[in-house]
């Protein structure tokens, strides 16, 4: 962890939400040219937080040209005067940090311990971390002077959304690009309050800009003539439509998709250890999360130790008001993504899987969903395939680590797996056939901005993060 944060914000005074926002666009805030707007609730309360312009078709064109010509210039500075205003980014970004927590816990749902400890924190790590790259590409391993793509459109969730953005954003700027973001539509304050840090930080006009808007808004991001680079985090759906779209153009595109991630446990795991990684794998940001270790693959021999102590430990989380810095489980981000989880889990009942909740108090406002566990789960059940994004954990058995490889490989997904194991050999061996972007070994989603992350199969192609992060940028 790079900082210390001051005592937990315990109220969301420490945040000034105005009633309404506009787009960001060469610098500037400004309604959207056909005038139209969107609310945006907070997914615990159902409470009008506030109201949010949405881009049309000519806010796109206005954002590209801004970001085209803002691109001259930004491309030709030294590396190290990039670095400068993108160090300087991520040091606003600690200083308002209780800020941008109260507001992304308020407009997403999630736990403010979430918010405070992990994603600001990695937000800032991720601007320090590209800002050590920008004057240096050189070194980088690419050749003599790679170069920068040019404006680069950016499409993001809502399941970290200020994390989202600095994934995208920092390696951009680090490599000269310029960018236009599209927030997800349930959560763009956060991504406007960045708009100010940019201004803040004295970023040029043009550099950064911000457009809210829905799926539509994405789409003609996307297909905009004017952008040279796509990297959209979100659907397997979407994920192959932008595909589609961009194909025969000569735009570059990553695409970081859905996942159905494996957590293997075997028998000599330490039980307590691997029970923490299981509910840190499928209950962090209620399990809203591309790498969640949805699957729990347990060794026949020690599956029933290990439920025992996983329901034990279920019993005891803190479900509720997000706002409070002693709750671990908080609201589900949106009344559509609460119906997809119910129907996801209703067909675990119906398809004849074991049901079981752990006990607690729902609110009644908000969109809230007990973490669940499955068990007697078979592979062809939809809740083994398909990715949930919810607080839902589909329990599968095997015997040998061969059966366990076969079954976290048997997915269309392929962006994470764990394994629980005191054989050091044994996660070497597995880790090379499991076919995962990332291969976490007794723990599970951990972060870290020097990592390469992205996915195999449908989970999506191209890398975020580490030194493999700036080649999406660049011509080399
Ligand atoms: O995703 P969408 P949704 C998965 C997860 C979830 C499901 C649906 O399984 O249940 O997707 O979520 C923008 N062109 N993930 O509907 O629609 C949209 O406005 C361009 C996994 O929220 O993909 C938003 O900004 N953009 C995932 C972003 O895409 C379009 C995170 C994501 O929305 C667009 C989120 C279009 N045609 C959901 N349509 C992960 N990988 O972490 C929508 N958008």
């Amino acid at each position: 962890q790079i900082f210390e944060y001051a005592p937990a914000p315990e109220s969301r005074a420490i945040v000034d939400i105005a009633p309404s926002y506009g787009l960001f666009i060469d610098g500037e805030f400004r309604e959207a040219a056909e005038g139209k707007v969107f609310k945006t609730v907070s997914p615990s309360t159902e409470e009008v937080l506030s109201e949010v312009a949405q881009a049309g078709t000519a806010d796109v064109d206005d954002a590209v040209r801004a970001a085209r010509a803002a691109f001259t210039g930004w491309s030709a500075l030294p590396g190290t005067e990039r670095a400068k205003y993108i160090f300087r980014i991520a040091r606003i970004l600690q200083e308002r940090a209780r800020e941008l927590a109260v507001l992304e816990t308020l407009d997403n749902g999630k736990p403010i311990r979430e918010t405070r400890d992990a994603d600001l924190p990695l937000v800032a790590a991720h601007f320090f971390y590209y800002a050590g790259w920008a004057d240096k590409l050189e070194h980088a391993g690419f050749g003599p002077a790679p170069r920068p793509l040019g404006v680069a459109g950016q499409v993001i969730p809502w399941n970290f959304p200020l994390l989202m953005l600095a994934w995208k954003i920092a390696p951009a700027l680090a490599t000269g690009n310029t960018v236009v973001l599209k927030p997800a539509e349930t959560t763009p304050l956060s991504a406007l309050f960045f708009a100010d840090v940019c201004r803040q930080a004295g970023l040029p006009k043009g550099v950064v800009n911000i457009l809210t808007g829905d799926g539509a808004t994405g789409a003609g991001l996307v297909a905009h003539p004017g952008i040279d680079k796509v990297a959209f985090t979100g659907s397997t759906a979407v994920g192959k439509e932008i595909a589609r779209t961009v194909a025969g153009t000569r735009k570059k595109v990553t695409l970081e998709l859905g996942g159905k991630g494996a957590n293997i446990v075997f028998d000599d795991a330490p039980i307590d250890q691997a029970v923490e990684g299981i509910v840190n794998g499928i209950y962090f940001n209620q399990g809203q999360v591309c790498c969640a270790g949805s699957r729990l693959l347990v060794q026949e021999s020690v599956q029933d130790e290990l439920l025992d102590a996983l329901k034990r430990r279920l019993g005891t989380l803190r479900v509720g008001d997000p706002m409070d810095k002693n709750t671990d489980v908080g609201a589900i981000n949106s009344a559509e993504q609460l119906a997809r989880i119910t129907e996801l889990a209703d067909s675990g009942e119906a398809e004849g899987a074991e049901r079981w909740s752990a006990p607690c108090e729902l609110p009644s406002n908000g969109y809230w969903f007990a973490p669940t566990v499955f068990t007697g789960v078979s592979q062809a059940h939809r809740i083994a395939r398909e990715e949930i994004f919810g607080p839902v954990l589909s329990v599968l058995t095997f015997r040998t680590p061969d059966e366990a490889v076969a079954k976290a490989n048997n997915t269309p997904y392929g962006l994470s797996a764990g394994i629980w194991t005191e054989k050091g050999s044994r996660i070497l061996a597995m880790a090379n056939k499991l076919r995962a972007g990332v291969v976490w070994a007794n723990t599970f989603n951990k972060f870290d901005p020097t990592s390469p992350f992205g996915g195999y199969q449908e989970s999506g192609y191209g890398r975020e993060g580490g030194r493999h992060g700036l080649e999406a940028y660049l011509d080399v």
